[in-house]
């Protein structure tokens, strides 16, 4: 029964385009474990830690378009899938959570690694399939993770392991449900407003285009993240506001714009919170692949889909205003800021994306990468390939995640804070193939978001570690970058850590004169 509900699970599985699966091997989820050892056709990968496993997945359902599985077996295993689950939930991100289980019977008995594993991940996994003896048709979802709790009895391999065979999986793009809206939404809340601020957080490629089409035509003022792919648009240029915050106040927000237009999911940018602080007036349209509406305003307020905007009738073109003139300023005093202080936070970061090609694949790091990336990145090299764990926001599974999104025929680079490395050490254990990967530590020695803050040290989780034995350990190669020696990437390994220790100083200073808030 135990091989063939595996080979049934795997089977339905494999026809909903499931073909990674991150198997934690223990002895509960031996039966799926055998199975998979003996697939043909189907990505079989080997982990021991089952939290960078399913991050693993997550990057790879990314990657791919489709579905990941991750396996573990009983007890806490089951547990430490929750952070990706999340992630999964309010990113949209396709997942499946697959848990070995003791029978039934061992439900609330604290018999070994016997935990109450039905229900474990809350409304972080829907569907959720408890499959005890029998089996049901299984039904993954396109957004977010879906469990499925399976029991096995002893003895746990109890027939002949059968050799599956399938065929190559053909990539198809997650399909995002379109949700039931009226698009007289859409239309009421554009003839209310005239000179709206348009931002673009991340964009599902198939929608850029598109996006870009309509924003020539609106002709509003646009400030657009990293993860829109837009943000080095030549197009675009001439309704940009590239300053980033220092042309973004909540102050001269009432002079500029009456309203905001979101496309794509929820902005990293300091002025959306304040949608929820001073401005939290102005009319907010968000449109977006999933429903999260990203404010705490009603509840109502949720997301209208892209299907739903591009169908309404407005007609709406917005007059060049005065931002223009505001904009020219802003930009000079980035553009000077960058250059009089390269060592900052900021102005290595600059110097770095010169650095990286616009094929290459980059995943931000949350807290402080992303949005410095956001506020100096060149824009003179697009890199449209690039992502983030935007959805829930968290510095664990970083490593994991862009280990799994990785790509073979790319050069692979994260950049994340010294926190967020030190979360997920273990990572560079993770499979990584023939994959070209440069990891960059940006060690400020703690979390230094929180030093725009709060003036309290508590926060930071200040350290003096350096991140040269990690590499080691690891048998990457390592670099360091501290004096703008930017050259040394021209030549290096394949699997390189790369070490950027900002100077305090100078980062203090840009942030001071920079003047918008940083978070
Ligand atoms: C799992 C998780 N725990 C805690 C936080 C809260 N948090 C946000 S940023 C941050 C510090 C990050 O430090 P580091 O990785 O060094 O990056 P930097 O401060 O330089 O951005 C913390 C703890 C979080 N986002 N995710």
């Amino acid at each position: 029964m135990n091989i063939e509900r595996s080979k049934e699970l795997i089977t339905q599985l494999v026809a909903q385009q499931v073909t990674t699966f991150c198997v934690c091997a223990g002895a509960r989820n031996a039966p799926l474990v055998r199975v998979l050892d003996s697939a043909v056709g189907v990505e079989v990968l080997s982990f021991f830690d089952e939290r960078a496993a399913a991050f693993f997945a997550l990057g790879r359902a990314k990657r791919d378009g489709r579905a990941a599985a991750v396996i573990t077996t009983s007890g806490t295993a089951a547990a430490e899938l929750l952070p990706a689950a999340v992630e999964a939930y309010y990113s949209g991100v396709p997942i499946v959570l697959i848990t070995a289980d003791r029978p039934k019977s061992y439900r609330g008995s604290a018999s070994p690694q016997a935990i109450e594993q039905v229900g474990i991940f809350s409304h972080y996994a829907s569907p959720a399939y408890d499959l005890d003896k029998s089996f049901s048709d299984i039904k993954i979802s396109a957004v977010g993770a879906t469990h499925i709790n399976i029991c096995f009895a002893e003895p746990l391999i109890d027939g002949e392991v059968p050799v599956l065979q399938f065929e190559a999986a053909v990539a198809i793009p997650i399909s995002f449900s379109t949700r039931e809206q009226d698009n007289r939404k859409v239309d009421l809340f554009m003839s209310k407003i005239s000179r709206p601020l348009v931002i673009l957080g991340a964009l599902p490629v198939e929608e850029r285009a598109r996006t870009r089409n309509f924003l020539l035509q609106l002709n509003a003022p646009v400030y657009a993240e990293a993860l829109s792919g837009l943000r080095e648009s030549d197009e675009l240029a001439h309704l940009q506001i590239r300053s980033g915050v220092t042309g973004l106040t909540a102050k001269s927000f009432g002079q500029l714009f009456d309203s905001v237009i979101r496309f794509g999911a929820v902005p990293t940018l300091r002025l959306w919170r304040d949608l929820d602080g001073e401005l939290k007036n102005v009319p907010v349209l968000s449109v977006s692949q999933l429903p999260f509406s990203g404010l705490g305003r009603a509840a109502d307020e949720q997301a209208v889909s892209f299907v739903d905007f591009w169908q309404s009738e407005f007609k709406l073109k917005v007059a060049t205003a005065d931002w223009a003139k505001h904009e020219q300023d802003a930009n000079k005093k980035r553009e000077y800021l960058l250059q009089q202080y390269p060592l900052s936070e900021t102005g290595m970061l600059h110097a770095l994306s010169e650095h990286i090609s616009s094929e290459s694949n980059v995943f931000l790091g949350n807290s402080l990468p992303i949005r410095e990336w956001d506020q100096s990145a060149s824009f003179s090299k697009p890199h449209p390939n690039i992502v983030a764990n935007r959805g829930a926001n968290g510095i664990d599974g970083l490593i994991s995640t862009f280990l799994g999104w990785a790509a073979t025929e790319r050069e692979n680079w994260l950049i994340l804070g010294d926190l967020s490395a030190l979360y997920d050490l273990n990572a560079l254990a993770l499979p990584t193939e023939e994959k070209t990967v440069r990891i960059v530590v940006v060690n400020n020695g703690g979390g230094q978001i929180f030093s725009r803050l709060f003036q309290d040290s508590r926060f930071l989780n200040r350290h003096s570690i350096g991140f040269e034995h990690w590499a080691k350990m690891f048998n990457y190669s390592y670099l360091k970058i501290q004096h703008g020696e930017f050259n040394k990437l021209s030549a290096i390994d394949t699997r390189v850590i790369i070490e950027l220790v900002p100077d305090m100083q100078q980062t203090v200073k840009f942030g001071q004169e920079w003047g918008g808030p940083a978070t």
